[in-house]
């Protein structure tokens, strides 16, 4: 029963376009109306007709801790008893970045946006102003934001969408990009070998979620590091889907590579708009005011996002056996699926290709069924399990998730494959 959510997607049709404000919360991936959600607690949400949902999206990653964990709902609390927005630097700021230096070495100086978006933009401008060269290398099917010249091919909901490429991208920025095949080191080399001289970075996602999950292959990101070392362009780690969720220190802690430039969001922020660029000091020293890079926002490092994110750094910090949880729990899913389908899962990341597979790179991604995930998904969703409503999406567990609520979700897979 879903009556005021229809009710509302169309009401918010006539003044959202598509009546949502992110393209891929409107089901068009899967069909159907999306439940408009009336409130989150722990691992569950709740829509407006009273639906009651394990969530697995956990707004596409930042819900580390589930719905209104009680050290970021206190956070915040405090926070917003001093202030909300002073547009001037503040104390707490100034702990989230060193919080974030110390938990990934190779980020030695930090800037805080407010978006990934944001992130990725800042962090390929400052590659280009640290090379003087223009070229950027990205991975068919990742996803970077909608920055214009990474909107080539991109995973997420370009994917989901099937736009091929999106409009309102001049050429001339789109051809600045160079997409290649993931996980294919020769490719890369090739590419190297050609335009070597030209390319500023090669941004990536060291575990694609954007096409659905897709883990790199053992020596892919060695070699991204290796070529970009050789031929003085930057290695920049799209980590802000992997940020503090695969491991505390993110996707280069988990496969010991050491990128020039990172970027972040999601997790960082708790909850609340956040993102992060950073890297190497020499690299940083050229964002203003310290250097002749340009980048800037209102709300960059606002008390109550930075609250947010400070209280879930500190949290994990302190209870590192979430990570083992984590990655049990979302095992446990994993198996519940039947020969036939491809799990890939790193950490509390996975997604269910309703493909044999292997699913390594976008083309073999495509393989997926997508009518056929469209009827899990809804079929789970009828049952109170709330997936990604895309093929191309990475599902997420959070330490909220209970052993019940797995073994729930597990039997749900089971029964549905049984039954077809
Ligand atoms: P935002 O601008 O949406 O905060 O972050 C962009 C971004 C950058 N890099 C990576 C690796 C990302 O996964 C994202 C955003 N992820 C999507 C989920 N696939 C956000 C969901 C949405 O677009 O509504």
């Amino acid at each position: 029963m879903n009556a005021r959510s229809k009710a509302l997607l169309d009401r918010a049709q006539q003044s959202i376009p598509g009546g949502v404000n992110s393209p891929v919360r409107a089901f068009r991936g899967v069909g159907g109306a999306p439940p408009f959600i009336a409130r989150g607690q722990d691992s569950h949400i709740w829509d407006v007709d009273g639906n009651e949902y394990v969530d697995y999206v956990c707004s596409w990653g930042p819900l580390l801790l589930g719905h209104r964990p009680p050290e970021i709902v206190a956070a915040l609390d405090q926070a917003l008893a001093t202030g909300t927005s002073f547009g001037a630097p503040t104390e707490r700021e100034v702990e989230l970045a060193e919080a974030i230096c110390a938990a990934i070495p190779s980020v030695e100086m930090v800037r805080l946006v407010n978006s990934g978006t944001e992130a990725t933009m800042s962090a390929l401008r400052l590659a280009r102003a640290y090379t003087g060269r223009d070229l950027a290398v990205k991975f068919e099917g990742c996803y970077h934001g909608h920055v214009d010249s990474l909107l080539v091919k991109a995973g997420s909901g370009i994917a989901t969408l099937g736009i091929p490429d999106t409009a309102g991208v001049p050429r001339a920025f789109a051809d600045t990009t160079i997409a290649l095949p993931f996980n294919s080191p020769q490719a890369v080399a090739d590419c190297f070998e050609r335009h070597g001289d030209q390319i500023a970075a090669v941004i990536v996602e060291p575990v694609v979620g954007n096409m659905g999950c897709v883990p790199p292959a053992p020596g892919f990101l060695e070699t991204l590091r290796e070529l970009t070392a050789s031929y003085g362009a930057l290695l920049i780690f799209d980590e802000v889907m992997t940020g503090f969720r695969v491991a505390f220190g993110g996707a280069q802690a988990r496969y010991g590579i050491r990128p020039d430039l990172t970027t972040l969001g999601k997790v960082i922020g708790g909850g609340l708009p956040v993102g992060a660029y950073g890297g190497r000091r020499d690299v940083m020293s050229l964002v203003a005011p310290a250097g002749p890079v340009y980048q800037a926002g209102t709300l960059s490092g606002n008390p109550l996002a930075v609250a947010a994110g400070l209280a879930m750094l500190r949290y994990l910090q302190a209870h590192p056996e979430v990570y083992a949880q984590l990655e049990a729990r979302t095992a446990q899913l994993a198996a519940a699926a039947p020969n036939g389908i491809t799990v890939n899962r790193v950490g509390s990341m996975i997604t269910f290709f309703f493909t044999p597979g292997p699913v390594t790179d976008w083309e073999s991604a495509q393989r997926s069924d997508r009518a056929r995930f469209a009827e899990f998904f809804h079929w789970m969703l009828d049952r109170g399990f709330y997936l990604p409503p895309s093929q191309f999406e990475a599902a997420f567990v959070s330490a909220a998730h209970s052993e019940q609520d797995i073994e729930r979700t597990a039997a749900a897979i089971r029964e549905f494959f049984s039954a077809r």
